[in-house]
């Protein structure tokens, strides 16, 4: 089976523009962007998805949060504001099967959402 492409982007496998690291959570521009920034925020262990997270990864979900306020203020976006996507499954839009979450803003955004 092939390897995952977030697992590769942690591994430095496929190379990535980093914008935050700890121990856990890797956070890097997304290759495709939909607005003037669009950072993806991944935790670096494999989780499929939203629907893997079990109650042991909750303290990991607060990292990941707690890095999506941190990259939001390093981009300057904490100030007028942005938006968290979490893309699950096939009818949710998920491409890649590593939960990600996309940290979007730079310009005023729309809903609802396509
Ligand atoms: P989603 O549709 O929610 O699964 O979003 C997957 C995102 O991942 C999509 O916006 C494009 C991005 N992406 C896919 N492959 C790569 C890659 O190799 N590098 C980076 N930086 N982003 C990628």
């Amino acid at each position: 089976m092939e390897q995952c492409i977030f697992c590769q982007i942690v591994e430095g496998k496929i190379p990535s523009k980093k914008v935050y690291e700890d121990e856990h959570v890797l956070a890097f521009h997304d290759i495709s962007p939909v607005a003037p920034t669009h950072v993806l925020v991944i935790p670096k262990r494999h989780i499929a998805s939203l629907m893997e997270i079990a109650p042991e990864d909750h303290v990991l979900l607060g990292k990941i949060f707690s890095a999506i306020q941190t990259v939001s203020r390093e981009l300057g976006l904490a100030e007028k504001g942005f938006r968290v996507v979490n893309n699950i499954g096939e009818d949710g839009g998920q491409t890649v099967h590593h939960i990600h979450f996309h940290v979007i803003g730079g310009r005023t955004l729309t809903w609802p959402p396509g």
